[in-house]
């Protein structure tokens, strides 16, 4: 009898999205060793929680391969390539890497769409929601690293902006989830 709910070509890009989730972590991971060694601990608490966040993703999508009675297949995570070469830098990859990241998760819901697999399209909802999340949080810390000075901040402007980003919530708040009486 035949339980696997995953076409194979789904499962193939789900297994992808779960590395690419993982090379995310890294990403974060590696930026984050390198604003610590820095001495940005506000920007390295802030990065090293994010990578958490990234594996969790991973794991959520682990779990829904498993779920749908596919086969989950583990591979090598690629390099986060090299150290940023500044905090701007830092800020500007984790933009592009975001936004990367939602294109991938946008081609499987067209996938799943196209398949009219619709359990697969209402859980990449989630997903969906987390990237505008992310990339509003990213475009957040570039607009602030913009007024610190952009690529050309000075080391007080980075001091305070580290203090600043160790309170900085891991969470953005999402135009839809705003109303006049919460602003
Ligand atoms: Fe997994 O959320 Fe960022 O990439």
């Amino acid at each position: 009898m035949e339980t696997n709910r995953l076409s194979p070509t789904l499962a193939q890009a789900l297994n992808k999205q779960m590395t690419n989730e993982a090379a995310n972590a890294q990403i974060y991971l590696a930026y984050a060793s390198w604003a610590s060694e820095k001495g940005y601990d506000g920007i390295a608490n802030f990065l090293f929680r994010h990578a958490n966040e990234e594996r969790n993703h991973m794991m959520k999508i682990l779990e829904y391969i498993l779920k749908r009675g596919a086969k989950v297949v583990v591979t090598e995570i690629p390099s986060p390539g090299p150290d940023p070469a500044s905090v701007n830098d830092c800020f500007e990859k984790v933009f592009t890497s975001e936004v990367e990241n939602t294109s991938a998760i946008y081609r499987i819901v067209e996938m799943s769409m196209a398949e009219k697999d619709w359990a697969t399209w209402n859980f990449m909802q989630w997903f969906v929601k987390e990237q505008t999340e992310e990339e509003t949080l990213a475009l957040d810390l570039l607009s602030k690293i913009k007024v610190a000075g952009g690529a050309s901040a000075n080391d007080d402007a980075l001091y305070i902006l580290d203090k600043d980003l160790a309170q900085t919530a891991d969470d953005a708040t999402l135009a839809q989830d705003v109303s006049a009486a919460n602003p």
